[in-house]
Order: C-alpha cells, then structure tokens, then sequence
C-alpha cells in the first residue's frame, strides 16, 4: 500500500463512516442573559494562537496533500476558501513530500493560492529536526503542527508500533524549529497529563484533536481485515478535552477540535478556554458534496452566528466570552467530578 493510496483511502472512509457530532457540547449550557449591554457591530472575532494573530478563530485542520492529483485539488480549494474568509488552514501530514519529491506540489499549492494566509505545516511526532524544518519551508509554515495519533497507528494494519521517545523528539523539534509548534491529536482528545508533558518539553500551543467527530478507529477498521472495534468508542470527547487542557492552569494555548461542526460547538469551545478552532471532516464533506463556494458560504455563515451567539452573551471579544458561565451536565459534568476538576469554576464566574 503507497502512501498516496493511503491518503486518498483516508478521504474515502471519513466520508463513508460519516461525521458522528457526539463531541460533548450538547452537556455544555451558557447561562442567558436579559441585559447583554453589547451592540452585534462591535462584536470582533480576531484571536491569537499563540504568537500569531488571526481575524478568525476557525482554522481547516490537517487532512490532505500526497495523494497526487486529487489531493492538490482538495488543497487548492480549501486554499481558497481559506483566503476568501479570512481563516487559518493547516495541510496534512508532508511526510508523503519529504519521501516523494513529486507530491511537494499537493502541498505547495496551498501556499500559492493564498500567499499572505495562516498556514500551519504538518508532521507526525516521528519526525526527525530536519524533516520539520523541510515541512516549514516547503509552505513557508506559520506553525508547525506535530500529530500524535497512537491509536490510529494501532489500527492501522501497517501503522507503526513504538511510540518510545516522541515526547524527546518534540522537544528537539521545539528547540530547532523556529515556527512556533503546535502538538495535536487526530480525534482521540489530549489529557491533562499529557498537556503538563507537552508544556514541560517548551510547547506552549496543543489542539485537544477530540473525540466526537472523524473516528480514526473506523477508517482504519474499515481497512483491517479483523476489526478492533473496541477502539471505535475510545477517546476524550472535545469537550472535556478542552476542559481537561485547561484545568492544567498554564499560560498554554488550546486549540479546539473534533467534531466541531456548527457555532454554537465553536462558541462553547471558546468560552471552555480555547483561543481557536479547527474543522476537518465537516469541511471536506461539504467541499466534496457541493464545492467550495459552499464551504466558503457555510463559514462566512458561521461567522455571523457567532457574533449572534456573542452578542447574547454579551461578550463582544473572545477573551470576554472565555469568561461567560458555562452550566455542565451529564458524561461531561461525570467525567469532570471524577477527574477532581473544579466546575464551579465555571458556573460562577
Ligand atoms: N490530522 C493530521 O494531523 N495529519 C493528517 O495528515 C490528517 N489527515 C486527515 C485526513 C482526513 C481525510 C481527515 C478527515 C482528517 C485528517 N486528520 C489529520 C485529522 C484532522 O486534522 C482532525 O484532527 C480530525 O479529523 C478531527 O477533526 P474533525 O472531527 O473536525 O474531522
């Protein structure tokens, strides 16, 4: 199996074992309130992912780029989309580029297409100082994102098996790579522990990449022989994951994603601590379905109901959203109570 078979593999089964939207945000409530005192033109979307200013809290997470043809022409359409709306777009993992100098195009085209945008690289964390520094270049990266992504390697019939000293192999890419460097999962949520390791090796932006959206466990499944379906339903939903993140209490940035799909998911990510917000499979699905004129209108919709959503909230930035109560309930409010995370923290602020 090449690489490029499995990238368009890949697209296939996401699409296939469809966008499940069971992220935890329907456990997440914001408390309403009569006297917002806030005007909709006033209401301003711009962030800062880390060092990185951005008009836009959405960002396309990392999906595609060595699979050939097919491959350059999704990239090229998300480029598209991504610089008519004025949002962050990261490619998927180069590594096919950095093997095959002819699938550099896929990737390049990115770029091209939108010459003044955010756009971040993408490695996994096997990556050696070298090949993130060629990564970087190659798009003239932003950022880095390093994916950890273990139980997809575990499902995936020729993934790999030694996960020893990614967590080293970060830190020197943290200390090499002069793009700042963020550390996401694939759908599978990052822990609390695993954001104290990642901040202790000098990373200061992770993406929760949380349960509840694409499920690598299927796509990979879906290409195994004997299943291990027990690993469909494994992960921390986004919700949480956010919650998890930020629970550690640090100047860290945190990203939100997995199966982020309308703006209310995006509003209640924002207000649970997360600075931005990437959509994969949501796009993709949209852009295969019906073009990207229609991913451009779907985002352009979301960012006017988000300032709807902002504006009865009374929050007309998002650092004064980050501090709207949040009521939580059911698996959330579970798994947080278990977990010793205060949510009165929330409730009450
Ligand atoms: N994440 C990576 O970090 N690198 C990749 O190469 C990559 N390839 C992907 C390919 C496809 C077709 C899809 C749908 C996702 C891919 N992802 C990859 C994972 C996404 O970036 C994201 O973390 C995950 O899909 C969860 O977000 P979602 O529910 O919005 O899709």
């Amino acid at each position: 199996m090449t690489r490029a078979k499995r990238k368009w593999d890949h697209i296939q089964y996401a699409l296939t074992t469809g966008q499940t939207s069971n992220a935890g945000f329907d456990c997440v409530s914001f408390v309403h309130q009569s006297l917002p005192n806030t005007s909709l033109s006033k209401v301003h979307l711009g962030t800062k992912i880390g060092e990185l200013k951005t008009s836009s809290p959405i960002f396309i997470n990392a999906m595609t780029g060595g699979g050939g043809a097919k491959t350059l022409e999704i990239n090229s359409q998300l480029a598209r989309v991504a610089k008519e709306t004025g949002v962050g777009m990261a490619v998927g993992s180069q590594m096919a580029a950095l093997k095959d100098k002819e699938e550099r195009t896929s990737y390049e085209v990115v770029r091209e297409e939108n010459p003044e945008g955010l756009i971040f690289a993408n490695l996994g964390s096997e990556a050696t100082i070298n090949q993130a520094k060629d990564a970087v270049e190659m798009i003239q990266a932003d950022a880095l994102q390093i994916h950890l992504n273990v139980v997809q390697e575990l499902t995936m019939p020729e993934g790999d098996r030694d996960f020893s000293h990614a967590l080293k192999r970060i830190e020197k890419i943290v200390n090499h790579v002069d793009v700042p460097i963020i550390v996401k999962e694939v759908g599978f949520g990052m822990s609390r522990e695993a954001v104290a390791k990642l901040e202790g090796v000098g990373v200061n932006i992770i993406d929760v990449g949380g349960y509840g959206g694409t499920n690598f466990s299927k796509i990979e499944n879906e290409r195994r022989e004997r299943g291990l379906s027990f690993f469909d339903g494994w992960g921390i939903p986004t919700a949480t994951s956010i919650v998890e993140a930020h629970s550690h209490g640090s100047d860290i940035t945190i990203l939100a994603s997995g199966g982020i799909q309308t703006s209310m998911d995006i509003a209640k990510s924002i207000a649970l601590g997360a600075n931005g917000v990437g959509m994969a499979g949501y796009f993709l699905k949209i852009l295969v379905d019906s073009g990207y004129e229609a991913v451009i209108e779907e985002v352009t919709s979301i960012h006017e109901e988000l300032k709807m959503i902002m504006t009865a909230i009374g929050a007309c930035n998002l650092d004064e959203l980050q501090h709207a109560p949040l009521i939580f309930k059911g698996e959330v409010l579970e798994w947080l109570q278990q977990r010793q995370i205060d949510t009165h923290k929330y409730s009450t602020r």
